[in-house]
């Protein structure tokens, strides 16, 4: 049967983020949660109503509870557990994220337990072979930073640089893999162009501005990591777009040109001295018709996003001038049902094995997610988790694409009949 062979010592797993698994957490989220709840409910149908796929979670989208993250996953406590399932499945690395209201709960005032649970996780992981990919800030804030104004404080950069300073003293001889920020754009975003995500602020020079200290704090926590580990591999988890023109029309090229440059280079550009690897989280194209996301959408996630698992070929040759190693630090689509998802693995996988031929340095690939979890303000309808969770019971339920997965996992190669 033939093979897509994988470069040898690729890394294979999954991702997750503290606030979306761990459960128990208290931070800006947990308090937005408390406040929006109701209204993310009665909004939920108007929110979601254009999207086919609405009737199949109008029940969980409507209730209120959807949008307490409350217990999540009880990752927290499970994560041996999770992480002895990621090793049935073969899995050779996990992502995952620290929670900085944990770790700093106070103001300069640390709490080493904390620390030491973060210790012990990463000792699992080892344990199990799995090589840990640590996110240092996956969109959460300490309760006593949101009030300063988070990201868009003057002072957010030194407070990252001096939680990141702690964590590489403490822990740093146990990481390798280092993502400092996951996704800063994509929150900026929605907290300050939308103003849809705490703190709800929508104003583009907030936008910029906050844009600009995220540079700032990742800079800065670069050079305290390396101070203490000099061999530490760091990078962002970026999320980029492959935006595709319709037809190659001056407007569409203008178009693309401006898109490529605000929404994919200009952060990386702005932090490339400061870098080792670019970690590419993907799960978008936009299709430039004199417009952007004039997307055919003929198919779509359950999240309502179009099915299109070989646009993320684009998202890692254009990647390739930055000349460094990247990671696939996220890739997935929400899919219940699990019958996309089964077909999407493969067919992205064969996508990145076309990007390796053709010249990226694509060194590993972790899926989103590992576990169902906590969408953010859709709460816990999406199901992105190659493992299913039943929240009543917090039962694991390893859905078919991750057995499918495991194999490919395991084999380091992906046999083009399953494509
Ligand atoms: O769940 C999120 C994650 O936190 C950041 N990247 C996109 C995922 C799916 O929306």
């Amino acid at each position: 049967m033939p093979k897509l062979q994988f470069p040898d010592n690729f890394y294979w797993g999954a991702a997750t983020a503290a606030h979306q698994v761990e459960g128990g957490n208290h931070n800006d989220w947990s308090e937005w949660e408390k406040q929006n709840a109701d209204r993310l409910a009665r909004e939920s149908e108007q929110a979601f109503r254009w999207n086919p796929n609405w009737k199949k979670f109008a029940a969980a989208a409507t209730d209120p509870k959807n949008y307490i993250s409350g217990s999540a996953c009880d990752h927290y406590s499970r994560f041996r557990e999770d992480f002895d399932i990621a090793q049935s499945l073969h899995h050779s690395a996990h992502r995952f994220s620290i929670e900085w209201s944990r770790i700093e709960p106070e103001e300069g005032q640390f709490n080493e337990e904390a620390i030491e649970h973060y210790r012990t996780v990463i000792a699992a992981l080892r344990e199990r072979g799995l090589e840990p990919f640590v996110t240092l800030w996956h969109w959460t804030l300490p309760l006593w930073l949101a009030e300063r104004g988070g990201t868009a404080s003057q002072d957010f950069p030194r407070y990252f640089e001096r939680y990141a300073a702690k964590i590489a003293g403490s822990l740093g001889s146990e990481i390798q893999f280092w993502i400092t920020l996951n996704e800063p754009d994509v929150v900026s975003a929605h907290a300050y162009l939308k103003g849809e995500w705490p703190p709800q602020k929508k104003n583009p020079l907030t936008y910029l501005r906050g844009l600009h200290l995220l540079i700032r704090a990742h800079r800065l926590a670069y050079q305290a990591i390396k101070q203490h580990s000099p061999a530490a591999q760091i990078g962002i988890a970026k999320h980029q777009i492959a935006f595709q023109m319709a037809r190659p029309t001056f407007i569409n090229h203008f178009l693309k040109a401006i898109a490529d440059w605000g929404w994919n280079s200009f952060f990386l550009n702005r932090i490339k001295n400061h870098q080792d690897f670019i970690g590419l989280n993907h799960y978008n194209r936009s299709v430039i018709d004199n417009g952007f996301r004039k997307n055919p959408n003929k198919t779509q996630t359950d999240f309502g996003w179009e099915y299109q698992p070989d646009s993320i070929y684009q998202a890692l040759v254009e990647l390739k001038p930055y000349n460094k190693p990247i990671y696939i630090t996220e890739n997935g689509i929400a899919d219940a049902s699990d019958e996309l998802h089964q077909k999407f693995i493969p067919a992205a996988l064969a996508a990145v094995h076309r990007a390796i031929a053709d010249g990226a340095d694509v060194r590993g690939y972790l899926y989103w997610s590992l576990l169902d979890n906590f969408e953010w303000d859709k709460g816990f309808w999406p199901r992105f988790g190659l493992v299913a969770i039943d929240y009543a019971t917090q039962t694991r339920t390893v859905r078919p694409s991750a057995l499918a997965y495991a194999e490919i996992c395991k084999n380091n190669a992906l046999e083009t009949a399953v494509i």
